[in-house]
């Protein structure tokens, strides 16, 4: 039988990874606890659900109670304007980071962003010492993110797997995500080493699958264990044929984050 925590809490289980993962996540734990701000519908037999906004530090030390591990999804999933991302992103990190402290819980798998270095050139080839080059404030959040998580283990020792996802959708749907797509089958294995190998410290993984090209590399996270068995490929010659590809000198096409590199600004309200 495989390897089983008691109880995982996943956060934004009500988004889209939330919902992909709901169903495959009772392979890793007895109970997994679902939480978000929005509704989060029906429940199976191994979950329970728990509404909480990331923002309310209250709240969240009510819900990390008797949790063993976190695969913290929840929050902004798109760049935006300051103040919703300074909630969910930056305060809900600070807020999850406190409240594992107090509680005792050893294991985060953080749901990072290819956007905490969206501003490096797509001919770049990065690992996980590369400079963080965010490209707005929701890469700039993430980067907070992994800041925080990288503070929380030095001082106390909380572990985490900070996945810099690329783009996990059901398929790769232009030309750059056949260079970050991210199948969701890859995703639960990541999560599956993340919450598994023992001593992990903080660990910087770039979550894409085999893809070619690819714009990542991860050496540095070997000891995870995980090599992703899905590809980009099959997608390739659909993307061709529909997608028009964008003028090279475009910044979405010059810069890994694509049409990201291109919003805002989003002056004070
Ligand atoms: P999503 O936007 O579909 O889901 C995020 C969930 O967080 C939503 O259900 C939302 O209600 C919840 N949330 C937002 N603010 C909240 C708050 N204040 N309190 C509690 N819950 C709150 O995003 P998706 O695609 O499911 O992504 C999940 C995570 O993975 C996000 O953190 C996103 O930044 C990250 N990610 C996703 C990628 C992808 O390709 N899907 C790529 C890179 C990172
Ligand atoms: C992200 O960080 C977003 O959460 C997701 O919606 C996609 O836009 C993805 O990056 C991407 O870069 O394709």
């Amino acid at each position: 039988m495989s390897q089983k925590i008691n109880r995982l809490l996943l956060t934004g289980a009500a988004g889209g990874l939330g919902k992909a993962l709901r169903p495959r996540l009772n392979q890793f734990a007895q109970i997994v606890r679902v939480s978000d701000v929005a509704d989060l519908g029906a429940t199976a037999a191994h979950e329970e659900a728990v509404r909480c906004d990331l923002g309310n530090y209250e709240a969240m030390l009510a819900l990390l109670d008797g949790v063993d591990a976190v695969v913290h999804l929840g929050g902004m999933s798109i760049d935006g304007p300051f103040e919703p991302i300074l909630n969910a992103n930056i305060r809900g990190a600070y807020n999850l980071y406190e409240g594992v402290r107090q509680k005792g819980v050893k294991r985060v798998v953080f749901a990072s962003s290819n956007h905490v270095v969206g501003f490096h050139k797509q001919t770049d080839r990065l690992d996980a010492t590369s400079p963080m080059r965010p490209d707005g404030n929701y890469g700039v959040s993430k980067a907070f993110g992994e800041l925080l998580s990288r503070f929380y283990y030095d001082r106390y020792g909380v572990e985490t797997v900070c996945m810099r996802i690329g783009s996990s959708f059901p398929k790769a749907l232009d030309h750059r995500m056949l260079s970050t797509w991210l199948s969701y089958d890859d995703l639960t294995e990541l999560i599956r080493c993340a919450i598994f190998t023992p001593n992990v410290g903080h660990t910087v993984v770039y979550a894409a699958s085999d893809n070619t090209p690819s714009w990542w590399d991860n050496r540095l996270a070997t000891h995870l264990g995980w090599t992703p068995k899905d590809s980009s490929d099959p997608f390739r010659a659909e993307v061709e044929a529909n997608v028009p590809r964008l003028p090279a000198d475009d910044p979405a096409a010059m810069y890994q984050g694509g049409q990201f590199v291109k919003f805002g600004p989003y002056p004070p309200a």
